[in-house]
């Protein structure tokens, strides 16, 4: 594999040398993904005209007081000579984006998911805490003079894919580039609040019925908790609302493996794992097509959620056997 030196420089000249750039987040998207794709499209328009940011999904309220988020829309049909994918581990992660990203004349993939296959012409994948401290990486070896707005979606990027800085996936460099950006006067107290001390009522009360689900396996080191769409419909909530149960579930003393599952249809559940200590759940995933990092994983199963809830946890407890 070419090195990330190399592989930054060719991106940056592939940018250079294309007029129509359409940059996106993966689906469901997520701080990290949202805000890196903001960063980079905010530093490209300083040196392009056009840049666009496909909107591949709804936008969460979390994330929708970021500066650039004007530039999120709809890809006007026409040449497309670059797409830049963010923090997908696979092409499939665009979504609707995915047509546009094949059709484009070049594709570059930017992601920190060692799972990543590679998809992109120019794929720069890089263990690093998030997506955005590469395009962080990135806009600094472009030269583009960092703003209180770019920096504003980088930490957000940052802060979001570490827990707030708190996860094992956070670095010396981590601090070191949030060190950069704060210099840049970006207002934390801000982005903290618009971050995590902004729940509504009915993401609360979403939380509340989650927990008095709570179900706990393997002398409490395993706790999984479900959220079905009647819930969802009850407390007025959506999907984006289940943000935060899980860690919270990872918190209890006991737990090792907080697990999840979330009913997006009948007949198709997301399950999202977290880990605290030793197990590795992207292994788990993987049996189910899905993956992720060794705290912090997920996969989608085609069945209802009773039934996934069983698989899952079959899988699980082989573990802890
Ligand atoms: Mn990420």
């Amino acid at each position: 594999m070419d090195n990330i030196d190399d592989l930054m420089a060719d991106a940056i000249q592939l940018i250079g040398k294309s007029d129509n750039i359409l940059i996106a987040s993966h689906v469901q998207p997520d701080g990290d993904s949202i805000g890196s794709a903001l960063a980079l499209a905010i530093a490209l328009t300083k040196i392009k005209d056009g840049i666009r940011v496909l909107k591949v999904d709804d936008i969460p309220a979390d994330y929708k007081f970021l500066p650039g988020i004007e530039l999120i829309g709809e890809w006007q049909n026409g040449e497309l000579d670059l797409f830049i994918a963010l923090d997908c581990a696979d092409i499939d992660r665009l979504g609707p984006g995915k047509a546009l990203a094949l059709r484009a004349r070049h594709l570059i993939n930017i992601d920190h998911h060692i799972t990543n296959d590679n998809f992109g012409d120019i794929n720069i994948i890089a263990e690093s805490a998030a997506t955005g401290e590469l395009v962080y990486d990135l806009i600094k070896r472009m030269e583009i003079g960092f703003d209180t707005d770019i920096a504003t979606c980088l930490y957000t990027a940052i802060s979001t894919d570490t827990g707030r800085f708190m996860y094992s996936n956070t670095s010396h460099k981590t601090h070191l580039i949030a060190s950069e950006l704060l210099k840049m006067g970006i207002d934390i107290n801000s982005i903290n609040t618009n971050l995590y001390q902004n729940r509504s009522i009915e993401r609360t009360n979403l939380f509340l019925d989650s927990l008095s689900g709570l179900e706990m396996f393997a002398d409490g080191e395993v706790a999984v908790t479900a959220i079905t769409q009647d819930m969802l419909d009850i407390n007025n909530a959506k999907l984006e609302d289940t943000e935060g149960i899980i860690s919270f579930i990872r918190g209890i003393d006991t737990v090792e493996v907080a697990c999840l599952l979330k009913e997006i249809a009948r007949g198709e559940t997301k399950v999202s794992m977290r880990s605290k200590m030793r197990i590795d759940v992207s292994r788990i995933c993987n049996k189910f097509g899905g993956g992720g990092h060794l705290r912090a994983a997920g996969c989608t199963i085609y069945d209802d959620i009773d039934h996934a809830k069983k698989l899952i946890l079959d899988e699980i407890k082989t573990i802890f056997r």
